[in-house]
């Protein structure tokens, strides 16, 4: 009897819960944009364990805000040309004096000049000043969940519309940006299990450059040096900076006495505009002109 009164109220309890499901139940209905991403992501090796547990925020992890200015028309000007400007070059010159010792390791290692690799650190961090506040793994993630539908019409409904892109421009960014994070998203991970740091502590740019220096994880991954031999590498050290960089400008071709037209196509493959080639150059002259060599 007892046994049937159990069945009884459990029956009944079990009907209930299906009237009225809890938040957990209702929450488990709203489509996870990380689905597909995540299948990926053990298709290509990684444990179901560590995906589950890198996404354990789920939803959170939608970086809407972070990914939304690729989305949107942008009328900010760069301006590179303050950075010739007297205040900041004499940081740099400082630069050059406080991390005389590695950069003239480099200098000497990667035949790349210490007032070029300064001049990259400058542009791209203010020497470290700052670093990005975006979340890596959030941004990274966001943007290779773009392949999902699902995702990809979250994202569209909450990016602000009187900024808006076009749909079909949207469609091809989408796709496009998708297709790239997927793979630094991969790098991120790897480089995370190499240096034993969880995924979603690396903080960086709105497009999920890291470290001093700025590098994808996929460059890190390629290009990175430890340059402190401390065992990994870490671009929020400046030893590990100041060498990545010149690693990274000896593998496109920087060599010592390199003429400027060279140069100019070296640092283009840092950052794709001659604009910020050109200022990179100029503020190495200006760095040498009082440098002590
Ligand atoms: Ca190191």
């Amino acid at each position: 009897m007892r046994h049937l009164l159990s069945a009884v109220f459990f029956a009944l309890l079990l009907a209930l819960s299906l009237h009225c499901p809890g938040p957990a139940l209702a929450a488990s209905k709203t489509p996870d944009p990380f689905k597909s991403v995540k299948k990926r992501l053990i298709k290509d090796g990684f444990s179901q364990e560590k995906v589950d547990l890198y996404f354990k925020d789920g939803i959170r992890h939608f970086a809407v805000k972070g990914v939304s200015g690729y989305f949107m028309h942008n009328e900010a000007k760069l301006n590179y040309s303050r950075f010739l400007k007297p205040t900041p070059l004499a940081t740099g010159k400082n630069y050059l004096t406080n991390y005389a010792g590695p950069l003239s390791l480099a200098e000497k290692e990667y035949g790349v000049d210490k007032e070029i690799i300064t001049s990259v650190l400058m542009v791209e961090t203010a020497l470290g000043g700052y670093i990005g506040n975006s979340r890596v793994f959030d941004i990274l993630s966001t943007l290779a969940s773009l392949s999902d539908p699902v995702a990809k019409e979250r994202l569209w409904r909450q990016v602000p519309q009187e900024k808006r892109i076009s749909r079909k421009r949207f469609d091809k960014k989408a796709k496009d940006k998708a297709l790239w994070a997927y793979i630094e998203l991969k790098s991120l991970l790897t480089y995370s299990a190499q240096i034993n740091k969880a995924p979603g502590e690396f903080i960086g740019s709105y497009a999920g450059a890291m470290g001093i220096p700025q590098f994808m994880p996929s460059r890190i991954l390629q290009l990175g040096v430890d340059g402190d031999n401390d065992g990994m590498v870490d671009l929020f050290t400046h030893e590990d900076a100041i060498a990545s960089v010149a690693n990274y400008l000896r593998h496109f071709g920087w060599k010592p006495g390199i003429k400027k037209e060279r140069a100019i196509k070296v640092l283009m493959r840092y950052n794709h505009s001659t604009y910020y080639a050109n200022t990179l150059y100029d503020i190495m002259e200006a760095l040498k002109k009082e440098s002590v060599r």
